[in-house]
């Protein structure tokens, strides 16, 4: 008897108890036995080892393991994209000139000049010019080879000029044309005109005023000295009105319109 009929028999008991009655000696009877099948047997013999179950559920995520050791060197990799663009370099060396671009293009008529008054400004300038390289001369003379006696400094002037000219040029200077009216001055003159390798210069006499009656060019009269040449004054050709000393330091009557270097003469004391 089997556990589940033993529990439907204990049931049916309870419930229905004239039913037990009725087959009382029977109800013991059964009643003796189902006691005796519920005392444990004996342990049975060890059965066959049962079929392998099925597989567990996955265990908890187990704790972080060590570092590992580093691994063999991979493999080139393939080239990347290109990178960004770098900053400006530094400014590279000058290079060569270029060809010569082509003519431009002709400009605009200009407009007339009223050049009148420049030219005359021009033209005022241009005779500043001349007196200034005229005056330069001057003092470059005076410089190289002036002679002095007394109180009078007298000045060769190696400029070929007419008689009235050369009297202009050194009263320009404040000076007059040489006027020897001693042995002294007439000796200093004659040495000068050879030291220069000359032969012949005006010296300030003349009879412009009244022919034969010559005097000094600041209008003082020949007195007693004088150093006129044989036969001069002679008035050669009735033209003759004009004074010049030659190398031997005698003197001669001459046109005036023929040039000739000539000597200045100067005071010392004149500012
Ligand atoms: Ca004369
Ligand atoms: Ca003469």
């Amino acid at each position: 008897m089997n556990s589940g009929l033993f529990l439907f028999v204990i049931l049916v008991g309870l419930l229905f108890p004239s039913l037990l009655r009725s087959g009382e000696s029977q109800a013991i009877a059964d009643e003796s036995c189902s006691v005796q099948i519920l005392v444990p047997g004996l342990k049975g013999e060890t059965g066959k080892q049962g079929d392998k179950g099925l597989p567990g559920r996955p265990g908890r995520v187990g704790p972080a393991g060590g570092k590992g050791s580093i691994g063999e060197e991979g493999q080139k990799g393939a080239m990347g994209r290109h990178g960004k663009i770098g900053p400006v370099g530094l400014k590279g060396a000058k290079g060569d000139t270029g060809d010569p671009g082509p003519k431009g293009t002709d400009g605009e008529p200009g407009s007339p000049c009223e050049c009148g008054q420049l030219r005359k400004v021009i033209g005022e300038m241009d005779i500043l010019v001349t007196q200034l390289t005229n005056e330069l001369n001057f003092i470059k003379n005076a410089v190289a080879g002036v002679r002095e006696v007394g109180n009078k400094l007298y000045l060769l002037v190696k400029e070929e000029k007419r008689y009235m000219d050369a009297q202009a040029y050194c009263r320009d200077r404040g000076g007059l044309l040489s006027m020897p009216k001693d042995e002294i001055i007439n000796s200093l003159i004659a040495s000068y005109i050879n030291q220069e390798g000359l032969t012949r210069v005006f010296i300030g006499i003349d009879d412009l005023d009244k022919e034969g009656q010559f005097f000094f060019t600041d209008g003082s009269p020949l007195l007693t000295f004088n150093k006129w040449r044989n036969s001069e004054p002679n008035n050669a050709y009735d033209e003759e009105d004009c004074a010049e000393m030659v190398s031997s330091g005698g003197w001669n009557d001459v046109a005036c319109h023929i040039t000739m270097y000539f000597v200045c003469e100067f005071d010392k004391d004149v500012p």
